[in-house]
């Protein structure tokens, strides 16, 4: 035995029978519809970056579009083993397959199949990045390759992308190709301290964690965090600080987790990488559609910041917005509902159908003009598309004020008045029923319209509700939360939602009874009252006020409906708990920083809390 053992040890391994495997499989192709080309395609610095090129077989001067992303190119363009091109990309893809351009997917530096070092949303060359190359060269480098190396195009790309992918639309803005003929960057991460992904003014986002995990731990698929607890609720109420929990996770060996930690605060890191700014600062000529949902759970910030900025900058001929009442990414897949809410139709289809693909024929086609409005949002409560030639149609000009008897009302306090709840770190307020999961998609996707009754009875959340309207009240704008409050602890969380309540019965459908949809929320790290830059402590017992802009809106509170405005200072597990007790970073706070906190707040004439409304005067409601 201990002979045979050792002949098969020393058995060359391709001898024998030959395998049922072979050594390549190639997969009859004369059936499909379309070529697939692999290219590497190189940089500048030599670095080559995998590119997956999807060329219709009738194709022939056909623009092309190119998407750059982190989340693996070869996926992206391998969604079915289907012969037809409209079913091997992604569905958001099915029009402009159908309309036959030349689909190009690619891996940015570093992740899946490219060469190169990965960076998280690597900053543009300059204080935060000192090579030669950033995504802004590397998508120059791409199209000048695109161009010259596919012949069946006419020379012209248009970049389109979510998220991610929306941020690497926007860095090829800054220093566009000249072939760049059309960008839509969609709910682009662009100030991810301010409002995208990482924190909201300063609050830190949890399930960012898991996120960090799978895209670093190895350059193609990482785990997400293991749990020890089916609720999410529950490991991080038990983990305390987030510091220590991602360094328990491991997460100290990923450059993103430390360089999250290394920056709390709003400092010239975030700054200078936020691409609102630098795309006003370099505005480019290039015609491009910012796209964003209205209850986008990632990237709330980045299309409607940038479209003002550049506007700001004098630069809104040619940018336009779309707002669609979707979720995060939601224009990639089925419009047609949002959790409970019901639309129109597939608004995510007439989206690509009636909005993408004219704006591109237009410019990538010399097709007729799309004349498209410069802003396109959708009406949820009236449930159909509006345009505007300006975006925000109004300002935030109209206060809601908080009264007495938990009442809002357009009227300021006559008197002086305030409200007390005990915020208890130790029994935060859910961000969604519990179990919380983050890896239920579902929930997540649908966390900003759930219906709020689940929490307006707690004692640490304190609801105001105004008289049921007798007539409509038209928004268009972002809504401004100015709140005054004290808190017996020395810094604090302000959560700001603004709801609208369904009558009690709904007759179309009857779940919607009583419903308690938040239009717009929103989170201020209170230690940044003061100054997004520098943190400071909350002078114990001394009311002060929280400003913050919430999210644009675009709604009519109808007849027969309430406004509602609910405070409270925990978003958990979504945001981290703030110890309520000043400490440098909250990071690392000690479990003995955690304390419970008295917070009052004040509704009285020369204190007076509000949500400023950007109400349309005299809309005509339609
Ligand atoms: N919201 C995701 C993301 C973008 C950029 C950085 C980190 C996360 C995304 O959906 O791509």
């Amino acid at each position: 035995a201990s002979c045979n053992a050792v002949a098969l040890a020393q058995a060359p391994p391709n001898q024998g029978p030959p395998g049922d495997i072979p050594d390549h499989f190639a997969r009859p192709v004369a059936q499909d519809d379309y070529v697939r080309r692999i290219e590497m395609i190189p940089m500048r610095d030599g670095v080559r970056l995998y590119t997956v090129i999807v060329i219709p077989k009738a194709a022939q001067g056909a623009p092309i579009v190119l998407t750059r992303t982190p989340y693996d190119a070869h996926k992206a363009a391998a969604d079915s083993d289907s012969p037809l091109m409209t079913e091997v990309l992604r569905r958001g893809d099915e029009e402009l397959a159908q309309a036959g351009y030349i689909r190009v997917y690619q891996d940015v530096r570093g992740k899946y199949r490219s060469q190169g070092v990965y960076e998280m949303t690597r900053p543009p060359r300059g204080p935060l990045n000192a090579s030669a190359t950033d995504d802004t060269t590397d998508a120059w480098d791409t199209i000048d390759w695109l161009v010259k190396h596919v012949p069946q195009s006419n020379g012209r790309v248009g970049m389109i992308g979510s998220s991610y992918e929306g941020w690497t639309v926007v860095m090829a803005l800054l220093h566009p190709h000249p072939a760049l003929k059309a960008a839509v960057p969609e709910s682009p991460m662009v100030d991810g301290w301010m409002g995208d992904d990482w924190f909201h003014y300063g609050a830190f986002r949890v399930p960012n964690y898991d996120y960090i995990a799978e895209q670093t731990e190895q350059k193609g698929d990482g785990d997400g965090v293991p749990r020890a607890q089916y609720d999410d609720y529950t490991t991080f109420l038990e983990a305390g600080a987030v510091g220590a929990y991602a360094n328990a996770a491991g997460l100290d060996q990923l450059g993103w987790s430390r360089k999250l930690q290394a920056h709390p605060a709003y400092d010239s890191f975030w700054q200078d990488q936020a691409l609102d700014r630098l795309v006003a600062q370099h505005p480019s000529d290039v015609p491009t559609m910012w796209e964003q949902g209205m209850w986008d759970q990632e990237d709330m910030w980045g299309a409607n910041h940038s479209f003002a900025a550049l506007k700001r900058a004098g630069h809104e001929g040619n940018n336009w917005l779309v707002i669609g009442p979707w979720f995060h990414s939601q224009v990639g897949a089925d419009g047609r509902s949002l959790g409970p809410l019901l639309w129109q139709g597939d608004t995510a289809q007439q989206f690509r159908r009636d909005m993408v693909l004219p704006f591109f024929r237009e410019h990538l086609q010399d097709g007729p003009p799309a004349n498209l409005p410069r802003v396109n949002f959708y009406e949820p409560a009236l449930n159909h598309w509006q345009s505007y030639p300006d975006w925000p149609a109004a300002q935030a000009s109209t206060p809601l004020y908080l009264r007495d008897g938990y009442a809002l009302s357009f009227h300021k306090p006559a008197a002086a008045g305030s409200d007390s709840y005990v915020s208890d770190p130790a029994r935060p307020v859910p961000f969604e029923p519990r179990p919380a999961r983050f890896d239920d998609r579902a929930a997540w996707r649908t966390w900003l319209v759930h219906d709020q009754r689940f929490v307006d009875g707690r004692p640490d959340v304190l609801t105001y509700r105004s008289a049921v309207l007798d007539k409509p009240i038209k928004l268009a704008g972002a809504p401004i939360a100015d709140i005054v409050e004290s808190t017996t602890g020395t810094d604090t969380d302000v959560v700001v939602k603004l709801i609208d309540v369904f009558p009690g019965q709904v007759r179309a459908q009857p779940g919607m009874g009583g419903y308690e949809l938040p239009i717009g929320t929103d989170i201020l790290r209170g230690r940044y009252a003061h100054g997004f830059t520098t943190p400071s402590p909350i002078v114990a017992g001394q009311p002060q006020h929280y400003r913050f802009t919430l999210p644009n809106v675009n709604y009519t509170i109808l007849p027969g409906h309430r406004i509602m405005v609910q405070l409270q200072s925990t978003l958990f597990p979504l945001y981290d708990r703030n110890p309520q007790t000043y400490v440098a970073s909250m990071f690392e706070a000690k479990p003995s920083d955690y304390r419970a906190a008295t917070i009052t707040v004040q509704h009285a004439p020369d204190a007076a809390s509000a949500v400023w409304l950007p109400v349309v005067k005299d809309a005509a409601i339609k």
